[in-house]
């Protein structure tokens, strides 16, 4: 059934359940001169090539192969449209391979036709910090679907990895794939309802007017936490703290330090915001909350073309109520235009998605470790980890 994923190092449908099996590595690391030293072949109208994000023509290219081909819902309406200083922020992390940046382009015209991407991360899986490369963006152009062009990026993406001595991996998929390390759903809060219901990303409930709909979703103008504010650079040492003390409870988290913190968490302008509570007796920083923001291309409506989507990221509660932290995320997104909240059911949200009116999506979002085996499939809240 998956003629490609098989022949891979990841969980097995047929060995779930199996706990005879070793937790941790399925392969071993081979030494580097084993590592096979060219690329992958492709059809032969195709060509690899290495997308220099700093590269504002390339940069462009990639957003516009994204922007036209990357994911959608699955009733088509909504395709994601990651901006361009998204992508440079998603793309350049502390240590990063620019040869992890992975284009497909057709020889004859060279327009870029597909592409992938890894970035480092490190992530402690149970009580061991692993080296991975977290994969993300892969794309083929809709007139280049079902050609098996993925197993070559993806085997491509392997190779150049391994090539920098890592051999795991992390990744996110709509789909189901041998086999998930968890299951995730997408909960969405509107915060401009009368959009939403417009363009078809939700509808009237029963017994609801418009007018009712409006009320039921309103926020107070400003934040209600006393001493809540942006993160700022001289903040990374104490935000950093903060998260490494929460991120050890989960199962599966990233291992991050101040230069991780600095590039993920401190506010980039429509990429990430992060706030935080300081409390104004003692000037200790005690909780923070932060989102992303991602629009989706609004598919053949007459009046809208974009919905701004604001995605939880990383929210650490040690004295303000989470429940409180996130109402005040709510109104910060909504002053700053957001037309949803979307979260998923990881870490401790599950403890505020229903008191403040989120509601479930449809579809899922499968979680996956590439050679590293979990004994035991984890339940989303046992998760710490968001790609984006
Ligand atoms: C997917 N999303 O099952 P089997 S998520 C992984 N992730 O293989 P073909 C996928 N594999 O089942 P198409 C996948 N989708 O026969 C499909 N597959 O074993 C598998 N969509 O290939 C599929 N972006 O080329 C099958 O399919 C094989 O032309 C079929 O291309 C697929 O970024 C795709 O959803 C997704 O652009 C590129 O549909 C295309 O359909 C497309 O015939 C819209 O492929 C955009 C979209 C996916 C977003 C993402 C994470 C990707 C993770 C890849 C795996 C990484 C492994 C770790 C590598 C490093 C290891 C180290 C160390
Ligand atoms: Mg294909």
């Amino acid at each position: 059934k998956h003629k490609f994923w098989e022949t891979q190092p990841v969980g097995q449908f047929k060995d779930v359940g199996d706990s005879s099996l070793p937790e941790g590595p399925i392969e071993p690391p081979t030494p580097l001169s084993e590592v096979k030293q060219e690329p992958y072949n492709l059809p032969s109208q195709y060509e690899w090539t290495t997308c220099d994000m700093d590269s504002e023509e390339t940069c462009t290219e990639v957003y516009n192969l994204l922007k036209n081909n990357y994911v959608e819902d699955d009733e088509n309406m909504f395709r994601f449209n990651y901006s361009k200083e998204f992508l440079r922020w998603a793309l350049r992390p502390p240590g990063y391979y620019t040869s992890w940046h992975i284009g497909v382009r057709a020889k004859a015209s060279k327009k870029l036709v597909a592409f992938i991407t890894g970035v480092p991360a490190r992530i402690r899986v149970l009580d061991e910090v692993v080296k991975m490369a977290e994969i993300n963006f892969l794309c083929v152009h809709k007139k280049l679907r079902s050609k098996r062009l993925a197993p070559v990026m993806i085997k491509e993406v392997t190779r150049r990895v391994h090539l920098e001595n890592i051999w795991q991996a992390a990744y996110t998929a709509g789909v189901v794939l041998p086999t998930p390390i968890t299951t995730c759903q997408y909960w969405h809060r509107s915060l401009n309802p009368k959009k939403l219901i417009d363009v078809g990303f939700s509808r009237l409930g029963a017994r609801m007017t418009m007018s009712r709909t409006i009320k039921l979703y309103k926020l107070p103008d400003s934040p209600a936490t006393p001493g809540f504010r942006k993160m700022e650079l001289c903040d990374v040492p104490a935000v950093t703290r903060l998260l490494r003390n929460y991120l050890g409870q989960f199962a599966v988290a990233p291992d991050f330090d101040e230069n991780d913190v600095e590039h993920w968490l401190l506010p980039t302008e429509d990429v990430v915001d992060s706030y935080l509570v300081e409390s104004p007796e003692i000037h200790e920083i005690t909780d923070f909350c932060s989102f992303y923001t991602l629009p989706s291309s609004i598919l053949g409506n007459q009046t809208y073309s974009t919905l701004k989507a604001a995605y939880s990221y990383y929210n650490v509660s040690t004295k303000t109520p989470l429940l409180q932290l996130m109402n005040d995320a709510l109104i910060v997104a909504k002053q700053k235009d957001f037309d949803v909240f979307n979260a998923l059911d990881v870490m401790q949200n599950e403890t505020f998605l229903k008191e403040l009116k989120f509601g479930p999506g449809d579809g899922q979002l499968h979680y996956y470790l590439y050679n590293y085996r979990l004994r035991k499939a984890l339940k989303s809240s046992e998760l710490g980890l968001v790609l984006l």
